[in-house]
């Protein structure tokens, strides 16, 4: 199989993060594309329409994606338990915030990259920064336990979400009122998946 990835998308991280903690990383080539909101790319469109990665090309069956398909379907491969039938509904709540946060995140990195300067939105920023905001509000005051719980695919995508902000918004000091999401996701941090799969420009 191939993953259509890159070294700084959040959303590819959790692909490689997961193909790491379940043991399929031999059966996976990362294949790094470029491709931007404004640059898609064409090998990218051939296999998905909207271009995005993490796309996921089996010889065996059609393209995958998006991020929570291919994780999904790589946990079923390997029957590795990210998924735990009696937390399903609060894991993928988990998951869910994880993505929001990311999206949040994201979308402030391609106001700040790809829009000209003139036309760039502050408060529209700031907006975007208030959702994540409350989403890591959320994490610190809600959410701990399950964190701190057996590994699961929730805590992968959150974790990605915060290394993500770090990389991008780190003038943001998301850890301040955020002690305990914090020292989480320091430990956290130091797996060997996370470790394999830091972003670089
Ligand atoms: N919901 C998707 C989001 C994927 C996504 O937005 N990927 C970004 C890179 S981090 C991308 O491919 N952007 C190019 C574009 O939007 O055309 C997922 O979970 O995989």
């Amino acid at each position: 199989m191939k993953l259509y990835s890159s070294p700084t998308s959040p959303f590819a991280r959790m692909v490689q993060v997961v193909l790491l903690e379940t043991g399929l990383q031999d059966d996976v080539e990362i294949v790094p594309v470029a491709t931007s909101a404004l640059s898609s790319n064409p090998d990218l469109i051939a296999v998905n329409p909207v271009g995005r990665i993490p796309t996921l090309v089996r010889p065996d069956g059609p393209a995958m994606f998006d991020s929570r398909v291919i994780c999904r379907f790589l946990d079923a491969r390997a029957k590795s338990g990210l998924y735990p039938d009696s937390r399903i509904w609060e894991v993928l709540t988990l998951e869910a915030l994880g993505h929001g946060i990311t999206e949040s995140a994201l979308a402030m990195a391609y106001e700040r990259k790809l829009r000209p300067a003139e036309i760039r939105w502050d408060l529209w920023m700031d907006k975007q920064w208030e959702k994540a905001a409350r989403g890591l509000g959320s994490l610190e005051t809600r959410w701990m336990s399950h964190l701190n719980g057996p590994l699961n695919i929730g805590q992968i995508v959150v974790a990605c979400s915060l290394s993500y902000i770090d990389f991008r918004h780190g003038d943001r000091g998301w850890r301040r009122g955020h002690e305990s999401l914090a020292a989480w996701h320091a430990e956290f941090e130091a797996r060997p998946s996370m470790q394999t799969t830091r972003p670089a420009e």
